[in-house]
């Protein structure tokens, strides 16, 4: 019987498993997820012995879906890690031996670390949560040429699990045939979702903050996009007009720590440097500009 990591599918989730493997040394399954979908996740106790979870927050919309997986897999659950906000309406479902969160850790790369402090004898798990960190905070000029790599590979299709499945067996075994195929992704990633360079011609600058107002393809990468906008625009704040998979939005952008852009906008909650307004519920481009104005 293996053991089985429950992890996100992104690359602080990718990451934080192959730590995991390392502090570990452990041959686990990887099960990918995501805190809204872990209804989904349906494991037989007589297939696995124990459970270990990364980079999976509390379902802020659902706690109870949370909480029922906590229940139905109490037992197994060996260790949970997470740096997501919201823990504290779980205070009373877990235990603070199994269950390792730090709230204020920018990734859970970074808690895996922390964790398991005798990783940082090994430079590459240093580095490999360097990398989480840099992707999981949108700093990918902190990259390192492997974490471009990885990064590139994953965001060539964010569906596509075989990809995050050797991105993981990689990390770990560092088998030339798994680099082969990820460079391939990367290229892949290259001429689609990172093909940003045209959509960048169409950003106008409209009181010093870079405004794109165009429906983009799906798959493209609006992180990348994102970072390239702020960079062009004198107060580093970005905004996007278009449809996504929330319907028609408004989204803003900042690399700006003295902004917090859930604050500005006057939001329940959200990532103080990403925030996303719907059209539906009242937002409009003037209005947004309007506001961003008296950040002058
Ligand atoms: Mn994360």
């Amino acid at each position: 019987m293996e053991d089985v990591i429950v992890t996100h599918g992104d690359m602080d989730g990718v990451i934080s498993a192959a730590l995991l493997v390392k502090a570990l040394r452990i041959s686990p399954r990887i099960v990918f997820t995501q805190p809204h979908q872990l209804d989904q996740v349906k494991l037989d106790p007589a297939s696995f012995k124990e459970i270990y979870v990364t980079d999976i927050a509390v379902n802020n919309r659902d706690i109870e879906m949370t909480k029922s997986f906590i229940e139905t897999y109490r037992k197994s659950i060996k260790v949970w890690v997470d740096h997501h906000k919201g823990w504290s309406a779980l205070k009373h479902v877990i235990d603070s031996r199994r269950f390792i969160i730090d709230e204020s850790a920018p990734s859970a790369c970074r808690v895996v670390l922390n964790a398991f402090p005798w990783l940082k004898n090994d430079p590459e798990a240093v580095q490999l949560e360097k990398d989480g960190t840099a992707s999981d905070t949108g700093r990918l000029e902190q990259l390192s040429p492997q974490g471009w790599l990885l990064y590139k590979a994953l965001k060539a299709d964010i569906q596509d699990v075989k990809i995050k499945q050797i991105a993981v067996r990689w990390l770990i075994e560092k088998n030339p045939e798994d680099e082969k195929f990820l460079r391939e992704k990367a290229e892949e990633y290259d001429r689609g979702p990172g093909r940003i360079g045209p959509y960048l011609e169409k950003v106008k600058l409209v009181n010093d903050i870079a405004v794109l107002c165009e429906e983009l393809p799906k798959n493209i990468d609006r992180l990348a996009l994102f970072i390239k906008m702020e960079e062009m625009s004198p107060l580093k704040v970005g905004v996007m007009q278009g449809t996504t998979e929330y319907g028609p939005v408004i989204t803003i952008g900042t690399c700006r720590d003295d902004l917090d852009l859930v604050q500005v906008f006057q939001l329940p909650s959200g990532n103080p440097r990403n925030v996303i307004l719907s059209r539906d519920a009242g937002w409009t481009l003037e209005k947004v500009l309007e506001i961003l104005k008296k950040l002058k």
